[in-house]
């Protein structure tokens, strides 16, 4: 049997959105026909926003927050929290007042979800047009990847990723999506893994996840840019 694992934002969803409904025509009625799970940054409250709810409960089960939280059918099975030093909290607060991005900057900057921490230099809190002009910035100018490299030089008992379009993924050293692999391991210890990501490449929060499971036999790697990438690979 194959066991399917997916990331949600940029892979099911566009990010930070809900789902389409068109793909969720088609998608949904596959999920329920298959084993399946979620491998999500997100934290479980933004998922249930962005998927509907037949597809939450079409997964087997739902890993949030980098896998520090597991839902099966709508209830917590595990979390795990996550111990931040106050250096590494200095440095990012200095990150965001010595910033070199123009815009405008916004609220909730620093969000603490279950076993790891979400930084934002334009902060959580920005419009969707915010989000677009920073993103476009830093594409440009590589600020996430300047602080990414510096903290992981400076911090390394954690791991810095970038998130999706503006922020940064921090959690302990093992606990970031990769820990996923071995728990889908354990719990399918001789099925084929195929897992879907649409930041597998190196410095993208799909990364160790991906190079975990291909680490392991067995398994195989999907690399796609958008939820229509995802149907054309199933040929949904
Ligand atoms: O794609 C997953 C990421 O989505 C958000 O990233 P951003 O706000 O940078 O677009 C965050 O929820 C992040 O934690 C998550 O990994």
């Amino acid at each position: 049997m194959n066991i399917y694992v997916f990331d949600m934002d940029g892979t099911l969803t566009p990010a930070r959105q809900p789902m389409k409904p068109d793909f969720a025509r088609r998608f949904i009625p596959w999920l329920k026909a298959h084993m399946a799970y979620l491998a999500a940054g997100s934290n479980y409250e933004k998922i249930t926003e962005q998927l509907p709810a037949d597809a939450v409960t079409g997964f087997s089960g739902i890993y949030s927050s980098m896998g520090n939280v597991f839902h099966q059918k709508n209830k917590e099975v595990y979390r795990q929290e996550i111990k931040l030093k106050k250096e590494l909290l200095q440095m990012l607060e200095a990150y965001r007042k010595n910033t070199l991005y123009q815009g405008k900057l916004y609220g909730n900057y620093l969000e603490l979800r279950p076993g790891m921490l979400n930084f934002s230099v334009l902060g959580r809190n920005c419009p969707f047009e915010a989000r677009a002009d920073y993103n476009a910035w830093d594409n440009q100018n590589h600020e996430r990847e300047m602080m990414s490299g510096e903290l992981n030089r400076k911090f390394p008992e954690y791991e810095i990723s970038l998130g999706g379009k503006i922020s940064l993924d921090i959690v302990t050293k093992g606990f970031g999506k990769e820990q996923i692999a071995a728990k889908i391991r354990q719990a399918h210890p001789n099925d084929k893994i195929i897992f879907f990501g649409d930041r597998t490449a190196a410095g993208g929060n799909d990364y160790a996840l991906a190079q975990a499971l291909l680490k392991m036999e067995n398994t195989e790697v999907v690399a796609v840019n958008t939820p229509e990438d995802v149907l054309a690979f199933l040929e949904i």
